[in-house]
């Protein structure tokens, strides 16, 4: 198949309530989707880059203008093109993963549909449901914090993940501990510590945390190791981790003992799962983490974390936790603490077009030599 047509769009959704973290608030989320055909057949990508590059290096209009001018005309250039060629076409292009990854995604939907194989059996799911997490942003005051999650304990999730940062950290996750009991609670950092916090962080021990993910900055392999010495708390690595190659340094240098993997942040669906085989070749649980996906990027986080070294509940929340109503595909939806993987060909999900061009603020066609 050739890739005979490729857009992009740009959609704006407010999300049920802002999303705080160390690094700045979300109100609405704009996210870049990607629409490719191959030979006709349509196929869907998202990208997870936030508007501003406060989570990585990339942010959306970067990476439109990385698709637009680079990646996609030179996978228009392969013939036979397969969602296995896409990284090796683009690896002369340095970085990008979350453009790259989006443009992967929407060859894979595609490639799916055309075969009529769905995703998580393509990657090698196991498991047609998975257990369900939430990300708790950082809240107005503890109080506040203790309703939120008493709303999601209510909705069934069956774990919790707290945003911390300096001066929200030991407070809020005592409460919860204090309030809630021996629920499976983790917390989130974004970076905001250095090896200097370390007796502090050491600090939350006590509270049997499951994890801490990226308490230090994204290149401090060495100090993250260091860290980890320090603490009881397991350290899991989320920015640090950008392919299967950091992955596999990372656990030999000490730095993580679990994983947080998200396609985007190591370049697509096919490298996220090297990741996962890497970490279970080393026996580091992972899990799958979440950029405030619409249905097209949740649809696919399901089926990778269907794969079996996915022994953790992920962020993979129900749609209603960002969105009022996710018009882009059907909503996904929390069961007794589960999602189900979509079973469909591709990513299972279908764009609502009408729907979506309601909410897209910009959509043009990418010119393709040939
Ligand atoms: O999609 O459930 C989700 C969000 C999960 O906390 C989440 N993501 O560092 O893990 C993380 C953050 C990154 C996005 S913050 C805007
Ligand atoms: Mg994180």
């Amino acid at each position: 198949m050739r890739l005979t047509s490729a857009e992009l769009l740009q959609v704006r959704m407010p999300l049920v309530a802002p999303f705080e973290t160390s690094f700045g608030v979300q109100t609405e989320r704009d996210v870049l989707l990607v629409r490719v055909e191959l030979d006709g057949q349509p196929g869907w990508g998202e990208c997870v880059t936030l508007p501003d590059p406060v989570y990585s290096p990339e942010f959306n209009e970067a990476a439109a203008t990385t698709i637009r001018n680079f990646l996609a005309p030179a996978l228009a250039a392969v013939d036979a093109l397969t969602a296995a060629k896409v990284a090796v076409t683009l690896e002369r292009f340095k970085g990008h993963r979350m453009a790259k990854a989006a443009l992967e995604l929407a060859v894979l939907d595609a490639q799916l549909r055309a075969a009529d194989m769905s995703l998580a059996d393509y990657l090698g799911g196991v498991h047609p449901t998975i257990p369900s997490g939430v990300s708790v942003g950082i809240q107005p005051s503890v109080p506040a914090l203790l309703d939120v999650v008493a709303g999601y304990l209510d909705a069934g999730y069956v774990r919790i993940k707290l945003k911390i940062k300096p001066g929200w950290d030991l407070d809020p996750v005592r409460a919860v501990r204090e309030r809630f009991g021996d629920i499976p609670l983790q917390v989130d950092a974004n970076t905001a510590y250095t090896l200097a916090d370390a007796r502090h962080l050491a600090r939350l021990d006590e509270f049997g945390l499951l994890l801490i993910e990226q308490p230090l900055e994204d290149e401090d392999l060495t100090w993250h190791a260091a860290l980890a010495r320090q603490l009881a708390t397991p350290v899991c690595l989320d920015e640090s981790i950008t392919s299967a190659k950091t992955a596999a340094d990372a656990i030999r240098l000490g730095a993580t003992s679990v994983i947080n993997i998200k396609a985007g942040r190591v370049g697509g669906y096919l490298q996220a799962r090297q990741v996962h085989d890497v970490s279970a070749a080393n026996g580091v649980p992972v899990w799958c983490g979440g950029m405030l996906e619409t249905g097209i990027g949740r649809a696919a986080n399901m089926a990778l974390a269907a794969l079996p070294g996915f022994t953790l509940p992920g962020d993979t929340s129900a749609s209603d936790r960002f969105y009022r109503r996710d018009i882009i595909t059907e909503p996904f939806t929390i069961v007794d603490g589960h999602i189900a993987v979509p079973t469909g060909p591709g990513l299972g999900v279908e764009v609502d077009e009408d729907a979506l061009a309601s909410v897209t603020v910009h959509r043009d066609t990418i010119p393709l030599a040939g």
